[in-house]
């Protein structure tokens, strides 16, 4: 028997067992979230970002507590930078690339400084970190095999950036055929025009994405109901 729980998302409720449910937390790494590191050598205001950041621990302290499985991602690439494409190496005018030094070590490198997870964002054990070189975190990544060798069909969505990482990776997971909800407050973008816009692209055309609501209704249906299939 599995524990069953209804969500008051939008367009309509969502449906999910915590039992086939992880939360993949997207990129909470020092390279978007503070200074110096790749958000802001793009033009970013990285504070924006920071509103979310007591939410997604909230969700990931929420997930523990119910027994979902976690996954963090990291958007960083390999030193030799094999796994970048020049595309995306020489998209736009920054003031630094990717591989460049910066205050927090090579920006956007594994295991550089900046590319490790904020403070509040750490994984815990037995979580599984993936490391992607795209935006979405299906891409060139063992991601299904994780959620499939775990029987997991449901998938809770956090991190940043929205429209970016976030909105790609949820839009990969559906054509995959996953349930996806984007916990509202979870979620911040360097532009709350395209926050807003994402939430509503995904909600609309009866779901057409998947659901999004605030982390507060997953909290309400956790603590009010525990049916069980
Ligand atoms: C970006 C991300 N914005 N994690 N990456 O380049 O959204």
């Amino acid at each position: 028997m599995s524990e069953i729980l209804d969500v008051n998302a939008l367009p309509y409720p969502y449906r999910f067992s915590p039992a086939t449910t992880a939360i993949i937390m997207i990129d909470m790494q020092r390279d978007f979230l503070l200074g110096g590191g790749f958000g802001e050598v793009l033009g970013n205001d990285v504070s924006r970002l920071a509103p979310c950041v007591s939410v997604a621990r909230e969700l990931l302290e929420w997930g523990r507590q119910h027994g979902l499985y976690i996954v963090h991602t990291k958007e960083a690439h390999a030193a030799d930078l094999s796994d970048c494409p020049l595309s995306k190496l020489n998209r736009g005018t920054p003031g630094m690339r990717i591989g460049d030094d910066g205050p927090m070590g090579r920006i956007l490198i594994d295991g550089e400084v900046g590319s490790d997870f904020v403070e509040d964002l750490r994984p815990q054990e037995g979580e599984a970190v993936i490391c992607k070189p795209g935006k979405g975190a299906f891409y060139a990544t063992n991601l299904s095999g994780l959620l499939e060798a775990r029987g997991i069909t449901h998938l809770l969505f956090g991190g940043v950036t929205t429209e970016v990482c976030v909105q790609s990776t949820m839009r990969e997971a559906n054509d995959r055929g996953y349930e996806c909800l984007l916990v509202e407050d979870a979620t911040e973008s360097y532009f709350p025009e395209f926050k807003q816009s994402v939430l509503e692209m995904i909600r609309a055309q009866g779901g057409i994405v998947g659901w999004t609501a605030p982390l507060s209704r997953l909290v309400l249906a956790s603590e009010t109901q525990g049916r069980h299939a």
